[in-house]
């Protein structure tokens, strides 16, 4: 029985690991995400049931958890280079003479130069055992536990390329977060007021340098891995081979490297590639040239600080000079005043932009941007248009230095900066544009869902009188949607029909869709898994609120703002009366014997670590808070406990140990 289920756990263990190969390292994935969670989920069932099974390199390493306050320094075992650049044609045919006078019938390997941070991997018998950072190229940071979270990092090498693997391996690549990762982190991160990364760049080394690699898991980061230190010693005799056999050991090469003979051709390619920049699911700021054989590789060798055998060459920047027209200011729907520069027309980085978000008026200080101004312009995550900085130079005097309105573009309230806060805010909660923009959050398609109900219609809602607020929206008649412009008879009966089963959505959504404070869609699941009921969310206070994992003090306080305001309640009612649901699907465990029970865990435990004890315990139907007060039910102390278990005694409070806990779970 045992045997059979640790050959279980073998076969889990590989199955997965396959499966991660084939979508990450060849692009041809094996499983649907359902079948790869549910393997993920079976694995990890039985390591829980036996957490002595659990080695480094299984894929439920990947999840992440606390690291070290700090990360410890490493030596690279070679320091990191790096690479000399190139700027245009006349640079790489320059580059191309001084090679071939050392290696006349040099043969050139190109890759995409990743816009990433590199990262330095080591394995020894095959198991990954330490990631690091560039850092200054000689020293840099452990982050072995935030690398494992990548799913393109293999934390075990494959065995199938016949060569001697088993001693040290060091392999090294670029770390980087794919677009539309960075766009969706960044949208979550405005949604809860935290600051904003300047692109992916910086969204994927602040993902590494995380304390908490179950943040760094979240990111999905990815890994191309180009360098295998050790080539010569395994008898690899070109670039070419160590990208073919990185990718046989598990690793994923990106796929657009081409090998060519002579410098007209490489240049050929940069000119393409220099065109197809933006076509890629993740940033390249140029390509980067390789001398493809080892062998000329060390005639020509290194100067002081990078090889004279392979050189980058840049992409002209994409920032593109433009006028700031004018400055316009959106109120939105938690009244913040956000102003927005419109500007003369460009094009960047394939697309025509009129229009940049400034984010606040801090932002346009720090730059000293007026209306008037010449500014550099370019796109975050190639997306966002953004404004670099102003063009003092080409000042005429005529520029206007902006000013916040003291007064609400909107509804004429006075507008506040609140201490401590960056923005500026409209203090009237029923200013009609922040009505406007709460409802349309309210029907988006994380929050309520409701589909045919877009900005026009909401306009005419709001014009018409026939909503205030979004509780209104479920009170509407056929009759009155029928009159609305370009609504026919089919269309109102449509969004009768959506409006009808946005009721269903569940708590989680609709903590949401409410737009408190600070609440995007992870803490709407958090919360309402956590309450299941919105009576039950009510009662909660600050200190509990804040005692659930990624729920600040910020959080917490809005939270319980929102719900001790009788405008807040009464709307609910409204929503409640209509039918809204007001629940959460929640998921249900065979048995919830810790069922309101609030739990303190202190010192080492024999069983689980700290994350696993605290999923255990929350799957058990308890809390596991962090500091031990008056609520707490009982203290769960292992090894070493720290003062907690002490306050624990003096306030009476009982303490158990681990086997008095198994018992009590069993
Ligand atoms: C930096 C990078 C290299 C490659 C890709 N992206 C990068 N950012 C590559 O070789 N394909 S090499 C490199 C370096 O040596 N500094």
């Amino acid at each position: 029985m045992k045997e059979e289920l640790k050959q279980r756990l073998l076969e889990l263990k590989a199955q997965i690991e396959e499966a991660n190969y084939r979508y990450y390292g060849l692009d041809d994935p094996l499983l649907t995400d359902a079948e790869y969670d549910a393997l993920m989920r079976e694995l990890l069932k039985i390591e829980k049931q036996h957490p002595e099974w659990v080695t480094s390199d299984s894929p439920s390493q990947r999840v992440g958890g606390f690291v070290a306050s700090q990360f410890p320094k490493v030596r690279h075992r070679e320091p990191l280079l790096s690479l000399d650049n190139a700027f245009n044609a006349g640079d790489l045919i320059d580059f191309d003479r001084r090679v071939r006078r050392v290696a006349p019938d040099v043969e050139y390997l190109v890759e995409l130069k990743i816009d990433g941070l590199t990262v330095a991997l080591t394995y020894e018998n095959k198991t990954l055992i330490r990631a690091a950072t560039r850092g200054d190229g000689e020293v840099g940071e452990e982050i072995t536990a935030n690398a494992k979270t990548i799913r393109s990092v293999p934390l075990r090498l494959r065995e199938k390329t016949g060569l001697a693997t088993e001693s040290v391996l060091d392999v090294r690549g670029e770390g980087y977060m794919p677009k539309d990762s960075f766009l969706q982190l960044n949208s979550e991160r405005e949604e809860e007021g935290q600051a904003l990364f300047a692109n992916p760049r910086n969204a994927a080394a602040g993902s590494l340098r995380q304390q908490d690699s179950r943040i760094t898991a979240q990111r999905k980061l990815g890994f191309f891995s180009y360098q295998l230190l050790q080539a010569e010693q395994l008898g690899l005799k070109t670039q070419r081979e160590v990208l073919e056999v990185l990718k046989d050991l598990g690793f994923t090469v990106n796929p657009n490297y081409q090998v060519f003979s002579n410098i007209e051709e490489v240049v050929d390619y940069c000119e393409q590639m220099t065109e197809r920049r933006h076509s890629f699911p993740y940033e390249i700021d140029g390509l980067v040239i390789k001398v493809n054989s080892f062998a000329q590789q060390r005639e020509l060798g290194y100067t002081a600080k990078s090889p004279r055998w392979a050189i980058a060459y840049k992409f002209p920047a994409e920032q593109v000079e433009t006028v700031i027209k004018g400055i316009e200011i959106n109120v939105g729907r938690t009244g913040v005043l956000t102003p927005t520069a419109v500007l003369e027309e460009v094009l960047v980085a394939g697309s025509m932009v009129g229009r940049a978000t400034l984010h606040n008026l801090d932002n346009i200080r720090d730059k000293d941007i007026r209306i008037g101004d010449h500014v550099l312009l370019h796109k975050a995550g190639d997306v966002i248009p953004e404004i670099i900085k102003s063009l003092p130079d080409k000042r005429t005097g005529k520029e206007i230095v902006f000013e916040m309105p003291e007064e609400c573009p909107s509804c004429g309230s006075p507008v506040l900066k609140l201490e401590g806060e960056v923005a500026h805010r409209c203090q009237n909660i029923s200013c009609p544009s922040r009505q406007r923009e709460a409802l349309i959050h309210f029907v988006s398609r994380d929050a309520m869902n409701i589909e045919g109900l877009g900005p026009a219609v909401i306009g005419q809602l709001l014009d018409k009188g026939l909503v205030k607020d979004a509780a209104d929206l479920y009170y509407l008649e056929f009759d009155q949607l029928v009159k609305l412009e370009r609504m026919g008879e089919k269309s109102a009966q449509n969004l009768l029909n959506a409006l009808d089963q946005s009721k269903q959505r569940g708590l989680a959504a609709l903590l949401f869709a409410l737009g408190i404070r600070h609440v995007g869609v992870k803490a709407g699941k958090l919360l309402a898994n956590r309450y299941g009921d919105i009576e039950e969310l009510k009662k909660a206070g600050e200190e509990e609120l804040q005692n659930i994992g990624d729920i600040g003090v910020v959080m917490a306080k809005s939270i319980v703002n929102f719900f001790e305001d009788e405008a807040n309640l009464d709307f609910l009612e409204r929503l409640k009366k209509a039918g809204v649901k007001m629940a959460a699907d929640r998921k249900t465990a065979d048995s919830q014997v810790l069922a309101g029970k609030s739990i303190v865990v202190t010192g080492s435990l024999q069983n689980w670590d700290r994350r696993e004890i605290e999923q255990l315990i929350e799957e058990l139907g308890g809390k596991s808070s962090s500091g031990v007060s008056k609520k707490t039910s009982f203290v769960l102390y292992g090894e070493n406990p720290g003062s907690k278990l002490a306050k624990a005694q003096s306030l009476g409070i009982p303490v158990i140990d681990e086997q008095e806990f198994k018992k009590m779970i069993e």
